[in-house]
């Protein structure tokens, strides 16, 4: 495998877009009813994932093919759960952003040979069996930075 993304100062090629910002919500429904009736988005896909310690909810327009990013809903499965902490800590309100690659493997030791921290050794799945990690919010600006490779 080449080594050449080592070098690069932007992995741009890596980074495609903006593929959700997450929210942390204490009610999932009521959150999905809130952008349902007043913003007119529907619930697209929704899942438990046992090791984040979430169920989720990933809403956005009726009609994807314009699309943008979605809105991740987060509520916390448990009081271990990293949501219930984060509401326990600051209240409802914005978790993370997360940023689509096509090369999660490349774009972490990209990100590690910054010296930029990342939560996971490997990245572990996320939504619809995506392989993600996170950037540690203080190498982020404050924000808790999520990295999703979409599942082919
Ligand atoms: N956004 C911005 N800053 C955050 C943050 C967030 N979501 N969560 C924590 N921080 C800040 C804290 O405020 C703290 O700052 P100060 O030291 O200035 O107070 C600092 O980061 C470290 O906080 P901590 O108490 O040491 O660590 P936490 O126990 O709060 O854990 C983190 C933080 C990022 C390691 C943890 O939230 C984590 O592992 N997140 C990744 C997994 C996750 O978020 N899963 C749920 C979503 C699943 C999915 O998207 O599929």
């Amino acid at each position: 495998m080449s080594n050449d993304y080592l070098h690069i100062d932007i992995p741009h090629e890596y980074v495609t877009c903006l593929d959700h910002v997450g929210i942390a919500v204490p009610d999932l429904d009521a959150a999905i009813e809130w952008y349902r009736s007043n913003m007119g988005w529907v619930n697209h896909h929704q899942e438990t994932n046992e090791e984040q310690g979430v169920v989720e909810a990933m809403i956005g327009p009726k009609d994807l093919s314009d699309r943008g990013g979605m809105i991740q809903l987060l509520a916390p499965l448990n009081e271990a759960s990293t949501i219930a902490k984060f509401i326990d800590k600051k209240g409802p309100g914005l978790q993370q952003m997360c940023l689509r690659t096509n090369n999660m493997d490349a774009l972490c030791e990209h990100l590690r040979a910054q010296g930029t921290r990342l939560l996971y050794d490997a990245p572990k799945i996320g939504t619809g069996g995506a392989r993600i990690n996170f950037v540690h919010p203080k190498d982020a600006g404050g924000v808790l930075l999520e990295l999703t490779e979409p599942a082919q």
